[in-house]
């Protein structure tokens, strides 16, 4: 995980009263936590900041970090969708984020550690790859968004923020072969965790949200949808969420999918 808490806070949870979500367009966690908060019913003010600009804007808000998502909850401040997660079930404990059974509750967090060390990265060094070859597709994800200047300036001089970002996690040949490599078998593990019925309930839980949400990202990308969305866990992503803005046309060398192609 990128944050740490680094204030102290009541234990005994006030209701909140001003909670304002930081969020990049199209971020699979900043997405994964707006619909925990609207799960819960959490009424939020949403500031859309633009990649690598948002680490200024982080620092500026004295965040620890410089990801995304980033909250502030009564002037307290929270990194990290795993961190959030917990806090909004502290500050609003219906509906749960966790099971309350302490076998089913470990089985969740397992999952959604693995969303957040693993799926999300693996996702994160596609687009980013993909992005860096062209950066038009940057304005489709912006959908709905306020990023507080005109799309089209944005994406005229996303190139070298688009690299930089690209840069700063590992989005380079090597990584993206292996992360498009190792998407069959994250599958499989999701497919199987639906079966298991750690994810797919029929309340939505901490780990369905983080899941669900790198899956409809990585299906924004038509290289990689056909893959996703005929299967247990591509079903459960366009049910846990719906819309998702974005869309990146094919991007990715032919030979780079084959792993993809020999798992259909
Ligand atoms: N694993 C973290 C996500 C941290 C992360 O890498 N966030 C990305 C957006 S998905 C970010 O802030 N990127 C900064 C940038 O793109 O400039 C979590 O689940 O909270």
């Amino acid at each position: 995980m990128n944050a740490v808490k680094t204030e102290a806070w009541p234990a005994q949870a006030p209701a909140p009263v001003d909670v304002r979500l930081f969020t990049i367009p199209g971020s699979h966690p900043g997405t994964a936590v707006r619909l925990m908060l609207e799960h819960k019913g959490i009424e939020h003010r949403r500031t859309d900041l633009l990649p690598v600009l948002s680490w200024i804007v982080l620092k500026a808000q004295r965040f620890p970090g410089i990801r995304v998502p980033a909250i502030k909850i009564d002037g307290r401040r929270i990194q990290g969708s795993r961190e959030i997660a917990r806090e909004l079930d502290r500050i609003e404990p219906e509906p749960p984020l966790f099971p309350a059974d302490p076998d089913r509750r470990a089985a969740v967090e397992e999952v959604e550690r693995f969303g957040d060390e693993d799926l999300q990265q693996a996702i994160r060094r596609i687009l980013l790859w993909a992005l860096g070859r062209d950066t038009a597709p940057f304005a489709s994800f912006a959908e709905g968004s306020r990023i507080g200047v005109p799309i089209g300036l944005a994406v005229r001089t996303a190139g070298p923020f688009v690299a930089l970002d690209a840069r700063s996690v590992g989005a380079d040949e090597a990584n993206v072969r292996d992360a498009i490599s190792a998407l069959p078998e994250m599958l499989r593990r999701i497919d199987d965790w639906i079966a298991e019925g750690v994810l797919g309930g029929e309340q939505p839980n901490a780990g369905d949200f983080q899941i669900a949400t790198c899956l409809r990202l990585a299906m924004s990308l038509d290289d990689l949808r056909a893959a996703i969305e005929r299967r247990p866990a591509g079903e459960l992503a366009l049910r846990v969420v719906p819309s998702y803005p974005g869309r990146i046309p094919p991007a990715l060398p032919e030979a780079w999918l084959e792993p993809l192609r020999t798992s259909l």
